[in-house]
C-alpha cells in the first residue's frame, strides 16, 4: 500500500440502526460545520468529501439501490435488531471503503453507530487483509445474535468478523441467517485475533470476557492504563501489530463521559483529554496509519453545552490522528 497518501477521502456513514437512538446520524453533518474540512487542508491533506451514504431505508431495501423493489421485508432474527438495515448499510460502506482504498485515498469514515465496523473493516480486509486494528472503545463490541443481551449490532462488529481459529472455519459466524449479510459469506474477510488490539475497556459482557481469553486479544483495559501509563500501553500496542498497515477504530465512549457525554453508552472512568489526544498521536507519529473511524457522537443525547464538547472532542482527536504535532 502507498504509505502516505496524500488525499483523504471523508466517508459520512450516518448510521443509526445498530443502536436505538436517533441521532448518530448527525455525527458527520457537525463535524463538517465544525471545520473538518479546513482542519485537513491545514495539516496539508488533499480532501475529497463526498455527500454522506444513503442510509435511507427505502434505498437500502431496495435490489437496485434506487428504492424501486422492496426485497428485504423479513422480521428481525432473535437479538438481530434492524437486521437487513444494517446488513445492507455495510455491504454498501464496505464496497465504498475498498474502492477509495484501491485508488490510493486514505479513508477517514465518520460515523453513524459503531455497526459501520462491519463495513470498514470489511472493506478495509478486502484490500489489506493483513491490517492491524487498533480498537479504542469502553467496550469490546465483540458480541454477536447468539451472545448479545441488546441485539443491537453496534456492539457486534469485531464479534461476527472474528475468525475462530481454534473451532475451524465451522464455528465462525454464519451469514445465511442473517438477511442483508449476504456480502459476508463464509468466503468474506475475516479478523484474526493477532490483528486487533484493543485500548480503553471498562465495560466487556461475560461471553465477550470468555471470547476475548480463549482468542487471547491483545488488551489494555483502563485498569491497564493506569498501571502502566498511556505511554507504555501505546508502545506495546503498535509493537503487537509492527510491520502492518493500521486502522484506527475511535469510539468517542472510550474518552471519560465528563468530556464525552454526547454518546449513547457512556461508561464512567474512560480516557482523559490527555490520554484520547496521546492515543491519537501516537498511532499518527508511527506512519502506518492508512484508514481511521470515528463513531458514536451523538449530539441529540445530552445539552446543547455537552453536544459541542464532544462535538470539539472528536474533531480534535481527527485532527491529532491525521498528524497534528504539537511541534
Ligand atoms: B459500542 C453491550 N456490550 O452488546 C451490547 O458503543 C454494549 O459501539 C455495546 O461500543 C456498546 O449491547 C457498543 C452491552
Ligand atoms: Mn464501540
Ligand atoms: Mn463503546
Ligand atoms: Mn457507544
Amino acid at each position: 500500500y502507498t504509505k502516505y497518501p496524500r488525499t483523504v477521502s471523508i466517508i459520512g456513514a450516518p448510521m443509526t440502526y445498530g443502536q436505538p437512538y436517533v441521532g448518530t446520524d448527525t455525527g458527520p453533518k457537525m463535524l463538517r460545520e465544525k471545520g473538518l474540512r479546513p482542519k485537513l487542508t491545514k495539516l496539508g491533506w488533499r480532501v475529497e468529501d463526498m455527500p454522506d451514504l444513503d442510509f435511507d431505508p427505502k434505498t437500502l431495501l431496495s435490489s437496485d439501490g434506487k428504492g424501486d423493489t422492496v426485497v428485504s421485508s423479513q422480521r428481525d432474527p432473535p437479538n438481530a435488531k434492524n437486521c437487513a438495515l444494517v446488513g445492507r448499510g455495510s455491504s454498501l460502506l464496505a464496497d465504498v471503503v475498498e474502492s477509495k482504498l484501491r485508488k490510493g485515498f486514505f479513508p477517514l469514515i465518520v460515523g453513524g453507530d459503531h455497526s459501520i465496523g462491519l463495513g470498514s473493516l470489511t472493506g478495509i480486509l478486502r484490500v489489506r487483509p493483513d491490517t492491524g486494528i487498533i480498537w479504542v472503545d469502553a467496550h469490546a463490541d465483540l458480541n454477536t445474535p447468539h451472545t448479545s443481551s441488546s441485539g443491537n449490532f453496534h456492539g457486534m462488529p469485531l464479534g461476527l468478523l472474528m475468525n475462530h481459529p481454534d473451532n475451524g472455519p465451522a464455528k465462525n459466524f454464519d451469514f445465511s441467517t442473517l438477511p442483508g449479510f449476504e456480502f459476508l459469506d463464509q468466503q468474506g474477510p475475516r479478523i484474526s485475533p493477532e490483528q486487533l488490539v484493543y485500548v480503553g475497556l471498562r465495560d466487556v459482557d461475560p461471553a465477550e470476557r470468555i471470547w476475548i481469553q480463549r482468542l487471547g486479544i491483545k488488551t489494555f483495559t483502563m485498569t491497564d492504563i493506569d498501571h502502566l501509563g498511556i505511554g507504555r500501553v501505546m508502545d506495546e500496542a503498535l509493537a503487537h501489530l509492527k510491520g502492518r498497515p493500521l486502522h484506527l477504530s475511535y469510539d468517542i465512549d472510550s474518552v471519560d463521559p465528563m468530556l464525552a457525554p454526547a454518546t449513547g453508552t457512556t461508561v464512567r472512568g474512560g480516557l482523559t483529554y490527555r490520554e484520547a489526544h496521546f492515543v491519537a498521536e501516537f498511532v499518527a507519529q508511527s506512519g502506518d496509519l492508512a484508514s481511521a473511524e470515528i463513531v458514536e457522537v451523538n449530539p441529540s443525547l445530552s445539552s446543547d453545552d455537552g453536544a459541542n464538547e464532544t462535538v470539539e472532542l472528536g474533531l480534535q482527536l481527527i485532527t491529532s490522528f491525521m498528524g497534528k504535532s504539537i511541534i
